[in-house]
């Protein structure tokens, strides 16, 4: 959720500066935004981001040496995290919602709103639970792989074949951020075993990931960046 901050200059930055540097340096007034190049979350946010136009200071983190001022803003340290003038925002589907409320070139905040906050939660829920049984095995010994892989078909993958079929795009023939909230997921998912992914029988699911994946605006987020010290 949104959390205040109003006072009168970027939060991250004013943090940052009273750390780091003095407070007249704080004149780049550009969101700042906290990443993790491999996050799916943060490249949901990363997109949506890139596709309203937004310039954001992308300050790379390490999952496992967070800096400061992030913390200072966002004290459960997840990325993304995205400071504003007024506000920080550190869940990823609260920055792609606010990007597209700044710009919204190609209307992809025109979907049904039941339909598209169905598969956010079939995806953030119970699919993030089963992609991460299916990437970390060795973490959960008591589960046959077979039956994680089984699950993630029936609960997402074949839900989305079906949807995907129907249509070129998730909630349509146009893409919608549902798409782009979604696509982070699948690819991680594909990437664990390429092998077995590719003997799925997903051919609408590959097709669409693979459009995704080929996209300038996918590219453009996954660029590499220093990682940022306080
Ligand atoms: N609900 C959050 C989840 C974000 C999340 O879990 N990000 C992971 C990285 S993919 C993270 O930062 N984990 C913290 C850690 O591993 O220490 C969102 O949508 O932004």
């Amino acid at each position: 959720m949104v959390n205040g901050y109003f006072n009168g200059g970027n939060a991250c930055k004013g943090v940052a500066e009273s750390l780091t540097v003095g407070i007249l340096d704080n004149i780049n007034m550009k969101p700042v935004l906290y990443s993790y190049r491999r996050c799916p979350y943060a490249m949901r946010a990363r997109m949506a981001l890139k596709y309203a136009g937004i310039d954001v200071e992308h300050r790379e983190i390490e999952l496992r040496n967070k800096p400061q001022s992030m913390l200072l803003v966002s004290p459960k340290g997840t990325v993304p995290v995205l400071c504003l003038d007024d506000a920080v925002l550190d869940q990823s589907l609260d920055i792609m919602l606010w990007a597209i409320e700044q710009s919204d070139p190609d209307g992809w905040i025109d979907v049904d709103d039941a339909i598209a906050q169905a598969w956010i939660e079939k995806n953030d829920g119970r699919f993030k639970v089963l992609l991460d049984q299916y990437k970390y095995p060795n973490r959960f010994p008591e589960l046959d792989p077979q039956a994680v892989l089984d699950g993630a078909l029936e609960w997402m993958l074949l839900p989305m074949e079906r949807s995907l079929q129907n249509s070129q795009y998730l909630l349509g023939n146009k893409m919608s951020w549902v798409d782009i909230a979604l696509f982070p997921f699948i690819r991680q998912f594909s990437m664990v075993d390429a092998n077995q992914f590719e003997q799925l029988s997903l051919p609408a699911t590959k097709r669409w990931l693979t459009q995704h994946l080929e996209s300038e605006l996918f590219n453009a987020v996954m660029q590499k960046h220093p990682v940022w010290q306080d």
